[in-house]
């Protein structure tokens, strides 16, 4: 570990530069100098090593397993047949697990070794998609409401969050320069970073474009929400802005909780990026650098009072909040198979478990969506492959000509999974976690089928089989799958063990909370198994399980939803 805080770090980078070009040029080692495995992260790569093989490398004398994850900066997740291509490519060259949807609407590659990182960069780079500022403390990938249906404000929507992206980028060149090959100039390692300072934000910054009623990217869940409202013709007017969301906690330490956003208020479009940039200013000057787990937006937030950060972000925006419109969510899930939008085009959401696109143990998917994006390409138009915040891909902007071929490569390829899967399964959620994730206490990704299978069994037995659940699994309680919004979440503790949290809404207007603690498979199951029951026989009308458990006082919510009770365990 590195002895600097991570404060200095960004302060001493010379703009994010640090010794990264050193570092990549060492042969002795597949890993970074320590201070530069912080600043490699703004360039939208982490390294990792392999979990799985660690402890038998440790015993070998070996150093660890060395690779990296790198993560694109995709504002809402659109990218054309082409660019599908060539990511392809890049995943089937350099990386090792295929591609990976995130729930913030990015690709990932696992595995890619050092001496392949900057070919990888300049190949996504040459696909004109970037990772800068994926990672790190600065605004991460924006994500935006995937809406197949309401096409025209999905354009509208999408320029915008585009638009602000680029706008909350770092101004430093050092991006160019490590991965591109970019002349240094004069003043590199010394640009004016107007926005974020030399110290760039004390925490990542995340935000997050609601279409309702749809409220896929859990806009509550952003540390700054839009959600758009539409006028009688279905115009956009502007957005409802929602501060101060956020999922991660540590275990045990009462000081750090999930919190859903507070909506403060209504802006017109032409003000998003300036309430934006005043949001992640307020939040620079007086976010918490002494403490990091304590640096998100949410806990300033709480610390400084919402009414005084609103005010401050008046006053640097120069604009005043109206009234905050009325708005209806009715699901933060997606909707599978296809929609016709209002322009009169087509679009087919495809499930894709936990986002992972790869050919393996008789799985086809990456070959799959290589012959569609090839057919699509050819086909020209306007197609679009849009990553869902649910990890789930969208292939956009279709004509009614093109659907039956389309349809034909999906059931070749057994990309179909949508149309037999339980609603169960077809909304279930799980981070990454193990073998890649440095943080994982236990499976996410890699043990949803098989929860699934057998919570399914649990469910059938109760006629429950055909219900709509909302399940969601981290490797810890970092919360990359926001498990606190789910109406069924495990939350890595331990190998094979999880805390068991129920009773979040399905919309994401209502985190859950701590039902058991620290339990193994057959617990969850023996636990779930008579509440199913009690839900079949008191649940009032169509009433969903997330809303049954706190009705009947299974578990305990606070009137404001905004943050999970003390940990009141039901043994
Ligand atoms: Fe995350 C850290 C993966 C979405 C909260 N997250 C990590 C790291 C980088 C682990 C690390 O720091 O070493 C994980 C890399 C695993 C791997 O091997 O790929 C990781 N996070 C992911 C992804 C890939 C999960 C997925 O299955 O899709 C998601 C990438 C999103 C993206 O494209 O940018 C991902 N992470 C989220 C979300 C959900 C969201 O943003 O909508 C959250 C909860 C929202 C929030 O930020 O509050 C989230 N990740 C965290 C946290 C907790 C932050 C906190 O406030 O405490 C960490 C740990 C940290 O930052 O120290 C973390
Ligand atoms: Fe890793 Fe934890 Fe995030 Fe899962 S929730 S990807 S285990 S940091």
């Amino acid at each position: 570990m590195s002895t600097h805080s991570v404060e200095d770090i960004k302060r001493q980078s010379g703009r994010l530069r640090g010794t990264l070009l050193a570092s990549l040029a060492n042969p002795v080692t597949g890993a970074l100098a320590e201070d530069d495995q912080t600043l490699i992260k703004y360039h939208g790569s982490y390294q990792q090593d392999d979990r799985d093989v660690r402890d038998e490398r440790r015993r070998q004398k070996l150093e660890p397993d060395h690779a990296f994850m790198i993560r694109t900066r995709t504002p809402g997740g659109v990218v054309t047949p082409a660019q599908w291509l060539k990511l392809d490519a890049i995943a089937t060259t350099y990386a090792e697990r295929g591609l990976r949807i995130t729930t913030r609407q990015a690709f990932q590659f696992h595995g890619v070794i050092k001496r392949d990182l900057k070919a990888t960069m300049q190949a996504i780079n040459a696909a004109l998609i970037d990772t800068l500022a994926a990672c790190g403390d600065v605004n991460r990938n924006i994500a935006v409401a995937a809406n197949p249906y309401l096409s025209r404000v999905h354009a509208a929507v999408q320029a915008q969050a585009e638009a602000l992206s680029k706008h909350l980028l770092p101004n430093s060149r050092a991006y160019y320069e490590i991965w591109l090959d970019e002349d240094k100039i004069g003043g590199s390692g010394e640009e004016d970073e107007p926005i974020y300072g030399a110290t760039y934000l004390p925490r990542k910054f995340k935000i997050g474009f609601a279409v309702p009623p749809s409220n896929d990217v859990d806009v509550f869940a952003q540390d700054l929400g839009f959600i758009a409202v539409l006028g009688d013709d279905g115009t956009l007017l502007g957005y409802n802005v929602s501060i101060g969301g956020g999922m991660g906690a540590t275990h045990g330490d009462a000081e750090t909780y999930p919190r859903i956003g507070d909506v403060i208020g209504f802006v017109s479009p032409e003000h998003v990026i300036a309430i934006a940039e005043a949001v992640v200013t307020t939040q620079r000057d007086w976010g918490n650098r002494a403490v990091r787990k304590r640096a998100r937006l949410k806990y300033t937030i709480d610390d400084r009072g919402l009414g005084n950060f609103m005010t401050e972000v008046e006053r640097r925006s120069g604009v005043s909040f109206s009234e905050a419109q009325a708005f209806d969510f009715a699901h933060n899930a997606d909707r599978f198979g296809w929609q016709q939008g209002d322009d009169g085009l087509w679009h087919l959401t495809l499930r894709i478990v936990s986002g992972r696109i790869w050919d393996r143990d008789g799985v086809r998917h990456l070959s799959g969506l290589r012959r569609i994006a090839a057919r699509l390409d050819a086909d020209g138009g306007a197609p679009e492959f849009r990553l869902t915040p649910n990890q789930n891909l969208l292939i956009a902007n279709l004509d009614d000509s093109q659907r039956a071929s389309i349809d034909r490569l999906v059931v070749e390829y057994g990309l179909d999974t949508h149309v037999s899967a339980s609603p169960l399964r077809k909304t279930a959620l799980a981070c990454v976690a193990l073998p890649t994730c440095g943080l994982a206490m236990a499976e996410a990704e890699r043990y949803l089928p098989e929860f699934v299978d057998r919570l399914e069994q649990r469910l059938a037995k109760h006629g429950l089989d055909s219900n709509d659940l909302h399940l969601r699994i981290s490797g810890c309680p970092n919360g990359c799958s926001r498990p606190y919004l789910a109406e069924i979440a495990l939350v890595g503790k331990a190998p094979g063990r999880y805390n068991l949290m129920l009773g979040a809404d399905h919309r994401g207007q209502r985190l859950n909370t701590l039902y058991r603690e620290n339990i193994d498979e057959t617990t969850i199951l023996d636990t779930l198994d008579p509440l199913f029951g009690r839900y079949v026989a008191e649940r009032i009308d169509d009433e969903r399980f997330g809303d049954f458990v706190v009705r009947a006082g299974i578990v305990s919510i606070d009137s404001t939803g905004s943050r999970t009770l003390p940990l009141e365990l039901i043994a």
